[in-house]
């Protein structure tokens, strides 16, 4: 007799298991969950035994998809953009914005002054609203911080949300995000800095599962960004690139050439640089919310990425500047309208490659010994995720097999006992 603790029945799944253009659902299936892991998985007429013992939850012919991912986040910060956005709309551009001391270090200030609690609170109600739409793993970079006490402090914070929250948070350390003022005209002392100050303490204290960088020529050079990376991998820690978002700077290749979790933005990206990413078996994070916000005129190759058989992934990017996006389902439906991703890509970018992205292979998909992660929707079909902006059809979040709203007006469950 399995050990199960709680079965899920009465439901559509999308297992988001195949990489064939179809969905792969099961119309009448089940799942199964023990100690916070899918023990069973499939149609319920090959349903076993259940264990008398096992919390019954009938969804009531729902749809059921693994946990959302939003492998892409700047979401602890302080202050808000919202007057650069206007003065965007009167033609100022993004890097014109930065030069005269806005954009990423009008956020470091604010972020610098606030306190721990404030960076904390802010952080938890962004993180709620994605919880709300099925989300149930989260990446947060730091980045607003640029000097070694205020980046601890950033990754610190994270952590301790993972502390505060049932769902799961990555913590990526991104000090070369932008050049604070006090190193201004000097990055490389700078880089120097974040080599042998920040990334020792942050390795030290085990803050971050991963090391970003931001490669672009109002940021990083890839000189600067391969001394980053060098040092990074001298400690262990895996890395990502924002990479070619404005100008083709040979981000992609660089990424690959040092077997990148991902490469994000891409929009410059070159055809060798996708080669090479897909040699390298690093995944693409697209993220339409900026490419959006700043109107960006030049999307990122798909259809080369496609060919090249190079995984594409989707997030948020939420930051105040450049993405203040706070919905993982727009970003579903700007994934397909701006970049041409089909419904069933756009759900595996937030999913299995989205894991994939973070190096996770234990989630991202409703598959036996995965975290049991769901999402359950009030939805006719998946594509309906994509189809549409400003509804939220999320009924339920579920993070290692616990409701993340049996607190609130919950589930549709019966208990059996
Ligand atoms: N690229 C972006 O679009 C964001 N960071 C990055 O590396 C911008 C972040 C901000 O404007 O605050
Ligand atoms: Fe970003």
């Amino acid at each position: 007799m399995p050990d199960w603790d709680s079965l899920w029945i009465n439901a559509r799944l999308a297992p988001m298991v195949a990489s064939s253009a179809d969905w792969d659902e099961v119309d009448d299936g089940a799942l199964a969950v023990a100690d916070g892991r899918i023990a069973w998985v499939g149609a319920v007429d090959r349903l076993p035994e259940v264990p008398a013992d096992c919390r019954i939850h009938d969804v009531g012919g729902r749809w059921i998809t693994p946990g959302l991912i939003d492998c892409h986040t700047h979401l602890v910060f302080a202050g808000d953009r919202s007057r650069e956005f206007e003065q965007r709309l009167q033609g100022a551009g993004y890097a014109e914005i930065a030069a005269a001391g806005g954009g990423i270090i009008a956020t470091m200030r604010a972020t610098r002054d606030a306190s721990r609690g404030a960076l904390i609170d802010s952080a938890l109600s962004r993180i709620r609203g994605l919880m709300a739409e099925g989300v149930t793993t989260v990446e947060i970079k730091s980045g607003y911080g640029l000097d070694t006490p205020s980046e601890i402090r950033c990754l610190e914070v994270g952590r301790r949300l993972g502390d505060l929250l049932p769902i799961d948070i990555v913590t990526t350390f991104l000090g070369a995000h932008s050049v604070p003022p006090e190193y201004a005209g000097d990055a490389d002392a700078y880089v120097g800095v974040i080599c042998g100050e920040m990334l020792p303490a942050v390795a030290e204290r085990g803050l971050a599962d991963a090391v970003d960088a931001y490669c672009e020529s109002l940021a990083f050079s890839p000189a600067q960004v391969r001394r980053v990376f060098d040092r990074a991998r001298e400690l262990g820690l895996p890395v990502k690139l924002h990479a070619d978002q404005f100008s083709d700077g040979g981000g992609a290749a660089l990424a690959a050439e040092y077997r990148a979790l991902s490469a994000d933005h891409l929009e410059y990206a070159s055809d060798a640089g996708v080669e090479a990413m897909a040699e390298a078996g690093t995944t693409a994070v697209l993220l339409p919310g900026a490419f959006y916000t700043l109107r960006e005129p030049r999307p990122p190759p798909i259809a080369a990425l496609r060919r090249a058989g190079v995984p594409l992934a989707l997030a948020t990017d939420l930051n105040p500047g450049s993405s203040p996006v706070y919905s993982i389902l727009a970003i579903l439906n700007l994934g397909c309208v701006l970049f041409g991703l089909t419904p069933q890509e756009a759900l595996t970018g937030v999913t299995r490659h989205a894991a994939a992205a973070l190096g996770l292979s234990d989630r991202g998909t409703l598959e036996t010994g995965k975290r049991a992660d769901l999402a359950i929707w009030d939805i006719d079909h998946p594509r309906e995720l994509c189809a549409r902006l400003g509804v939220n059809p999320c009924i339920d979040t579920v993070a290692a097999g616990t409701s993340c709203r049996a607190g609130g007006p919950g589930p549709i469950s019966r208990s059996s006992d």
